[in-house]
């Protein structure tokens, strides 16, 4: 048996050694939640009037799955204001997908600097990210860390809206029908953060949050612009919310100055892919599960 003494000691010492892996933990984050560095003391992009943009279109291989209903029964201000109210996971329509975020990951400016250590100004003008039909409209929402996100309730019920955020704190919030719109914002970039309603269990959102604004999520149609992007060469990122952490598919784009570079996507079954006939031409996005930081 240990003397009470050793075993203050031997309590002492794990709680220290605890304490140097949480730090040694939290350093691999930076302020901004970036491993490029959250330079937020990093140079401050201006325009140089030669930017140019990523497009391009988000598609899906084979049959998606299907939208399945939503059992709104629990609260009858949901049912009689969105009787058809269908899951959001996969928005395909004529084999286009809805709601990727896609944006820039790193890469490099033809004057040889990296993206990651600039700095862009935070947006003035607020996100705005609505209960509406008890769902969330937009269901993928991007914005630049620190940007205000107003959130509004259009719903004659209440909602309780959840971030659940890894490198940001918690927050959550009621929101009674008529109350006015909270604000929130998200220092740290983190991709993606989920947002759910404590009262209804199946409306959900996505936040993309980026230390910069080279960002777009894609539309109905599956095409998404990407603007401002500074000439150079870039590793783009299509995410979407399938698959237990999301999806990732990667490519790379050249944007020339003042020009545009073309980035497109395909997502779908595995299986579909792995039918594929050697001799087809691999399709130019890998698939890469979505990676939790540290
Ligand atoms: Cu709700």
């Amino acid at each position: 048996m240990l003397s009470k003494r050793a075993r203050l000691w031997l309590g002492l010492l794990v709680t220290v050694a605890l304490l140097s892996i949480a730090s040694s933990c939290s350093k691999t984050e930076t302020p901004d939640g970036d491993k490029d560095g959250g330079k937020d003391a990093g140079k401050a992009y201006t325009s140089k009037g030669d930017e140019g943009t990523v497009t391009g279109k988000v598609s899906y291989t084979g049959t998606p799955p299907e939208a399945k209903k939503i059992d709104t029964s629990a609260d009858a201000a949901c049912t009689s204001k969105s009787p058809n109210l269908t899951t959001e996971e996969w928005a395909v329509k004529d084999g286009k997908v809805a709601n990727t975020f896609v944006y820039i990951k790193e890469g490099t400016l033809t004057d040889g600097s990296k993206i990651g250590d600039w700095t862009f100004e935070t947006p003035k003008t607020a996100a705005t990210l609505d209960q509406n039909g008890c769902h969330y409209k937009p269901h993928v929402l991007g914005v630049v860390a620190k940007q205000d996100i107003t959130i509004t309730n259009s719903d004659p019920t209440t909602h309780n809206i959840h971030f659940t955020p890894k490198n940001n704190p918690d927050w959550n919030q009621s929101q009674a029908n008529g109350a006015g719109p909270l604000t929130h914002k998200l220092n740290t970039a983190e991709v993606l953060v989920p947002v759910k309603c404590n009262q209804h269990p199946w409306m959900k959102a996505y936040v993309g949050v980026l230390r910069h604004p080279l960002f777009a999520v894609s539309a109905e149609d599956g095409s998404f612009t990407i603007k401002g992007v500074p000439p150079g060469k870039y590793t783009v990122v299509a995410w979407h919310e399938g698959g237990a952490n999301g999806t990732e598919k990667t490519t790379e784009v050249t944007v020339p100055a003042k020009g545009a570079a073309t980035a497109d996507f395909t997502f779908g079954s595995t299986a579909e892919l792995r039918g594929r006939p050697s001799s087809m031409p691999v399709v130019s996005a890998i698939e890469v599960p979505m990676m939790v930081k540290h």
